[in-house]
């Protein structure tokens, strides 16, 4: 019986509905369309792929579990690098890119999938070891791109329904689609090419309703066997896609850049100031809903300084009694909203590490007085200690933090990922190698 299968399957009739090669009649499906959706991928994924993966470098996961539990990261870590701090901005840009053109290229992946869709019905769905290998790549590459869409969109809508860490998922999940990705372009770039050649650009812009034409029968079946008469042009679909990315781009974009068009994010979370006034920024988690209390962080509140000598314990009065510093520097999320630059004062973190008697810190671990959990602790790489950018901040734009933004003090660190800009620190601890 089971040897039977993969060629008992080829001789039986394929089963109705759209197993059946006249299911299929759009006449504009063929090689030509779905080449230009998969042009517009090949440069856009490599793009958020690289941009990712240089986000996931900026948490310095390396530096241990407070950074990231992601299980053996060990050989996909393999390109970690020490994340800098200049140009300071550059967090803002590199997640702002992620997470904006992964948001615009969601029509162009669904124009794509549509225009292979009766692959996805293949008959007989196995027809050789080589043809069960291709197909489990394909499965690979649409469940791999269906499945990083999806979670990072939820992500930047702020609906937490993952088990365990979204980026551990998100993480494992681009490796496995970039894998296939690259398997793919490997197999079909030449029929790209020429898919793309056989029907000038310029020429298939001017052809309207009337002069659609189905392409020449293909070998990947993409063209329908019996056509039904067209009902839009390929520049039509082509300027449906474009039209609906144009409108997220609109729609999006603003969360990032921020100024005017921020109020234009209409999808966007984080698309408008919450209050008026310095502190009127956007807030990622309020104190309340992470368990801060006033009381927590009122006149019994003290930072701790660890380091080479006894630990030292300091009142927030005693921290502004010290040379103060500013800093122009956004806060930008991971989920891709940033604010503009907040004129941030309090203390150099190199000064706090010379006070501490280590000058010279490999890092820093930084704890928050919020309960253990996430994004209650953190650790700073040497070369964000040093930056004379990088704050425990006391001061945001001339008036004292509010408690939403961390108050009594805060980190603030040139091009760090919101997430390490711990709120409401309680201790630092400078370490040496
Ligand atoms: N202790 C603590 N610090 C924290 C967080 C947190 O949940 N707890 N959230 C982080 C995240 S995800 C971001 S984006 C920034 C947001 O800072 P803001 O609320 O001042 O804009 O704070 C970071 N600092
Ligand atoms: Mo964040």
């Amino acid at each position: 019986m089971p040897a039977a299968v993969a060629g008992g399957l080829g001789r039986l009739p394929a089963p109705p509905g759209p197993f059946r090669a006249g299911f299929w009649r759009s006449p504009i499906r063929g090689p030509w369309l779905t080449s230009v959706f998969g042009l517009v991928l090949l440069v856009g994924i490599p793009v958020l792929f690289v941009t990712g993966a240089l986000s996931y470098a900026a948490y310095n996961p390396d530096l241990g579990p407070l950074n990231d539990q992601t299980p053996d990261k060990g050989l996909l870590g393999f390109y970690l690098f020490d994340w800098p701090t200049r140009p300071y901005w550059l967090y803002r840009l590199t997640q702002g890119v992620h997470v904006t053109l992964g948001v615009v290229l969601v029509p162009v992946v669904l124009g794509k999938l549509w225009s292979v869709i009766p692959k996805l019905f293949e008959w007989p769905p196995v027809r050789s070891p080589a043809h069960a290998l291709e197909r489990l790549s394909l499965l690979m590459l649409v469940g791999g791109a269906v499945f990083e869409f999806v979670t990072g969109i939820l992500n930047i809508q702020l609906y937490y329904v993952f088990p365990g860490s979204f980026y551990t998922l998100h993480f494992y999940g681009a490796w496995v689609f970039i894998a296939a990705f690259a398997v793919h372009v490997g197999l079909k770039f030449g029929r790209l090419v020429r898919a793309l050649r056989s029907r000038p650009l310029w020429r298939e812009l001017r052809t309207g309703v009337a002069g659609t034409k189905p392409e020449p029968p293909d070998a990947d079946g993409l063209v329908a066997t019996a056509p039904a008469a067209p009902t839009i042009a390929r520049r039509g679909a082509l300027a449906l896609v474009g039209a609906g990315s144009l409108a997220l781009l609109v729609v999006t974009a603003g969360q990032s850049i921020g100024g005017r068009l921020r109020r234009t994010a209409l999808l966007a979370p984080h698309n408008r100031p919450p209050a008026n006034g310095p502190n009127g920024f956007q807030v990622n988690k309020t104190a309340a809903s992470v368990g801060v209390s006033p009381a927590m962080v009122g006149p019994d509140w003290r930072l701790e300084l660890h380091g080479a000598g006894p630990v030292q314990v300091f009142t927030r009065e005693q921290l502004l009694a010290m040379p103060q510093w500013p800093a122009l520097l956004p806060i930008a999320c991971v989920e891709g909203w940033s604010t503009e630059d907040q004129h941030w004062s309090g203390l150099r973190l190199a000064d706090l590490a010379a006070l501490a008697g280590v000058p010279d810190a490999a890092d820093v671990l930084v704890d928050s007085v919020q309960p253990p959990g996430p994004y209650s602790s953190v650790v700073l790489r040497g070369n964000q200690v040093r930056d004379p950018l990088s704050l425990l901040a006391l001061h945001v734009n001339g008036v004292d933090l509010a408690l939403d933004h961390g108050y009594p003090a805060r980190i603030i660190v040139p091009a760090n990922p919101g997430v390490n800009n711990t709120k409401w620190v309680r201790r630092l601890t400078f370490r040496s190698r």
